[in-house]
């Protein structure tokens, strides 16, 4: 729970003994009515169910389609405890997290009713227990019936599924997304407990961590609560105000210490006060910086609560991090900035957006999180936004991104909707907010608040106002309630009203010229090479699908054979028009898929050249541009999606392609001169993108301007100058040299350098022969002046030899001809197996080794030949199907 500290005398984790029943109802499927099954807290009903045998799978075929009963019952969880030994004044139960609407009953007397999955909550409950066998009931009504209810009465409004979510403090994407399944959970989803306690104890810790100069500050809030204190519920006896008045004359003076690297301080907290604020100053105390900017410093801050005889009554441990953050969207001449400043250092921002990594989030360890983070900050990430649709996250996932110096964002939890601002959703999210923002504060890698994903450009431009007819919508949380409670409870982090927003109500929300924007007609009407149509100042938002790697889809689906349209397939494709819209980029840019194989390499290598040609042109932007948030790191079941790492936690070709464009050093061959931004400001006006330049869509040219030039471009997000010799050759898809050219790069750390092409390079003789390689002491781009369809490739000849290695084999290529974005899928032999590189173009002549791991021997013929490793050009004269 929250509020945990480790082993704990006077604390008592109710973990076991759980069993789970569904309250009898018409909707109960036979096997279901009546039984009661183990159950596992914290855990939710499904996973109960599953374990119990009595569902299939959920993530497996459509197994989901049979499930909905579930979100639409009633569930009961009981356990039976004893009571703990210890003289405590006040024993409470604490709830870290309930799912969500739910009636707590101890020993058949109702302790509380909740109805918000994002708050925490504790009931006095001392004088309800007995010495043993004391029954704790919690009950959980069907989110939906409440949901609905909340609608009736109030209206509906619009959002972007047909489902309740905005009408339940509950994480939306339970109820199904365009990348998610409904599977509408309920369960104790914390962790559950008494906490003995007398005299008083710590109710809240805030501290307020500032850089200024070389001295760091920590404003230390402590609230406290004190035995005496009136109770949460109402089964007090005496009654309340005797008791209070009572209590008031009995209080007694405490004190509260506070240690930081070395520095302490103290307050008395006079009898009757619950509040204390105490100032340590640190002098030139060891920062904690994001990743790629220096190391991550943690400091442990130790705060103790103590009685008037000096005992410790209570205490608080968190390690936390010395750091400036600032945002700067001061109006320039481009509009207005979103640039991160941490340590007054301004980041380029290269982040990944996150979902919740499983529907069940118990099953979300402290280990897959680790695992996970790995894998962003193996792709060169530096920040995770934590979108809105999901979950406030765990303190494990904070801890571990303190730990890696990955930043984070955390969007207030709304998404896609227009939500009501009436009661009980007013106070909710109040009482939410105010939690979250206060738990979250230690954290140094937290550096922004977001009001919501996509709400107030929803206002904006999908017809809510006329649906909405002057109902609320979410307003007044995301432009006055959430900035009061950050300003009050946390002024030293950045608060944005929406992802996107444009920093005034006067200016479209999604404009790219003035703060974040979200970039989605590329994936939904336009072809990618769209993402260069784009200056903005912080891009978001922006993605591409493709399938999940093949082992995924075979673990998840049992389609005979297949296909794009095989019934599994479609069940895991969630997005409106998704495989019409993988099928348009396919025709785009590549060669017709010939059988699925074709497919599934093609459509995952789209997804990855859609995404590296947005990145890349964004950060050639670098300066004017400060940021891009891909769409999305992660999966949280088997299915077509936005991801880089897919729903059983595979690296998608996509992961690759972002290792290589987030690299710090980045060189890229882009468009330069005649019309694209760059030259000519921002595209469209009004924050309606799409009226200015026009690199030709799906022209032969591979995005090139008609007429315009090419430049080099060396992107240095390290913290070292990239000096090196780079040469720039134009050359035939044989190998042979047309035209040359050497440069000296020199970029200062932190900085981009443009180096335009002289005309003999920029220019092919004949667009579907040629391409031209940069290269900078090993660090190469490519730019091909033709797309892959029109590219007159010669088909793919290459020798390939197998070699054991420790937990695997190396596999060397060595290629004969041009091999195009060459890739390896030994998970198609085995599982287990992951190769350490991928999407590897080689000119003829030259080679290449993959590292291969896996848990068995994989078969040297299989692991070269045709469908695991795979060219563009190994298609060539082959017939499609
Ligand atoms: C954006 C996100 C998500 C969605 C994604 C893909 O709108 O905020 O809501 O899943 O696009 O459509």
């Amino acid at each position: 729970m929250s509020d945990a500290r480790g082993p704990d005398p006077d604390r008592l984790a109710l973990h076991h003994g759980w069993t789970l029943r569904a309250v009898p109802g018409p909707q109960l499927p036979p096997e279901i009515d009546g039984r009661t099954v183990p159950a596992t807290v914290p855990g939710c009903v499904h996973t109960d169910l599953l374990a119990a045998g009595l569902i299939p799978d959920p993530y497996l075929d459509d197994n989901e389609k049979a499930l909905t009963w579930i979100g639409r019952t009633d569930w009961t969880y009981e356990t039976t405890f004893d009571r703990p030994t210890g003289d405590h004044q006040r024993l409470d139960l604490v709830c870290a997290g309930l799912d969500t609407v739910a009636t707590i009953s101890l020993n058949g007397a109702e302790v509380g009713r909740t109805e918000n999955m994002h708050r925490g909550y504790r009931f006095d409950v001392g004088s309800l227990l007995r010495a043993e066998d004391n029954t704790l009931v919690v009950r959980f009504d069907s989110p939906y019936r409440y949901a609905q209810a909340h609608r009736d009465r109030l209206g509906d409004r619009p959002n972007a599924y047909p489902e309740p979510f905005h009408f339940i403090r509950k994480m939306a994407c339970n109820f199904g997304w365009d990348w998610g399944p409904a599977l509408v959970t309920a369960g104790i989803w914390q962790e559950i407990g008494l906490h003995g306690w007398s005299v008083a104890r710590l109710a809240a810790v805030r501290p307020l961590v500032t850089v200024d100069g070389r001295t760091g500050h920590v404003e230390l809030h402590v609230e406290i609560e004190r035995a005496t204190d009136l109770p949460l519920t109402a089964h007090a006896d005496p009654p309340l105000t005797a008791r209070a008045e009572a209590a008031r004359a009995t209080d007694l003076p405490l004190t509260v210490r506070a240690e930081v690297a070395g520095v302490t301080a103290e307050v008395m907290i006079p009898a009757g006060e619950h509040v204390a604020v105490l100032a340590l100053t640190v002098d030139e105390p060891e920062l904690w910086w994001p990743r790629g900017h220096g190391d991550q410093r943690r400091h442990p801050l130790i705060v103790t609560l103590h009685g008037p005889d000096g005992g410790v009554l209570d205490d608080w441990h968190r390690r936390i991090g010395f750091r400036s953050v600032r945002l700067d969207t001061t109006p320039d001449a481009h509009g207005a900035p979103f640039t991160l400043h941490v340590n007054e250092v301004p980041i380029f921002v290269r982040g990944a957006n996150w979902i919740p990594d499983d529907v069940f989030p118990t099953r979300v360890t402290r280990d897959r999180l680790a695992h996970r983070f790995d894998q962003a900050a193996g792709a060169n990430v530096n920040l995770l936004r934590v979108w809105g649709g999901g979950r406030y996250e765990s303190d494990d996932f904070y801890d571990l991104a303190d730990e890696r110096g990955l930043l984070v964002q955390q969007d207030f939890l709304f998404a896609c909707a227009a939500y009501p601002e009436e009661e009980p959703f007013a106070a909710e999210v109040a009482a939410e907010a105010a939690e979250q923002v206060t738990r979250l504060a230690p954290h140094p890698s937290l550096v922004l608040w977001t009001g919501n994903n996509e709400n107030i450009w929803g206002w904006h431009d999908w017809g809510w106002q006329e649906t909405l007819a002057g109902r609320t919508w979410g307003r007044g949380y995301y432009l006055e309630l959430l900035p009061r409670i950050v300003a009050d409870l946390d002024p030293t982090r950045p608060y944005w009203p929406g992802s996107p927003w444009s920093g005034s109500e006067e200016i479209h929300p999604n404009d790219p010229a003035y703060g974040t924007t979200h970039i989605w007609d590329v994936w939904n009407t336009d072809d990618y090479l769209r993402y260069r149509e784009y200056l903005p100042r912080f891009v978001a938002e922006f993605g591409y699908q493709g399938p999940p790697a093949y082992a995924t889809l075979r673990r998840a689906l049992s389609d005979e054979p297949l296909a794009p349209d095989s019934p599994g397939m479609a069940h895991h494709q969630k997005a409106a028009d998704g495989d019409v819209k993988l099928r348009r980029g396919l025709d785009a840019h590549l060669p017709e898929p010939r059988d699925f194989d074709d497919w599934h390499y093609l459509t995952q290598l789209n997804q990855a050249r859609a995404i590296q040609l947005g990145v890349e042109h964004f950060r050639s932007h670098r300066g004017r541009c400060m940021g891009t948030i891909v769409w999305q790191l992660n999966d949280c079941w088997p299915v077509t999606s936005w991801a880089a790492i897919d729903g059983d936690g595979r690296r998608k070709p996509l992961w690759y392609a972002l290792r290589r464009s987030y690299a710090d050093r980045l060189l890229t061959v882009q468009p330069r001169g005649g019309g694209q931004p760059g030259g000519g400001g921002q595209p469209g006006g009004g924050g309606q993108p799409g009226g200015g330049g026009q690199p030709g869509g799906g022209q032969p040219g591979g995005g090139q301007p008609g007429g315009g030039g090419l430049a080099v471009v060396a992107v240095n997000d390290g913290g070292q100058p990239w000096r090196a010799s780079a040469t720039v050759t134009r050359l035939t898809l044989a190998g042979e040299p047309r035209a040359k050219t050497t440069l000296d790069l020199d970029v200062p750390a932190y900085a981009s350098v443009t180096w335009p092409l002289p005309t003999d390079l920029a220019r092919p003789d004949d667009a579907r022969r040629e391409l031209l390689v940069a290269d900078a002491g090993g660090d190469r781009a490519l730019w091909f002046f033709a797309e892959d369809h029109e590219v007159d490739y010669p088909a793919a000849e290459y020798d390939a030899t197998v070699e054991p290695a420790d937990g695997g084999h190396l596999v060397r290529v060595t290629a004969r001809t041009i091999l195009r974005d060459l890739t390896l899928h030994p998970d198609r032999l085995d599982p287990t197996a992951e190769v350490d590189d991928a999407l590897v173009t080689l000119l003829p002549g030259e080679s290449t080794t993959f590292t291969v791991r896996s848990a068995a021997p994989l078969d040297a013929t299989a692991l070269t030949t045709h469908p695991v490793l795979r060219a563009v050009n190994d298609m060539q004269g082959r017939a499609p199907y």
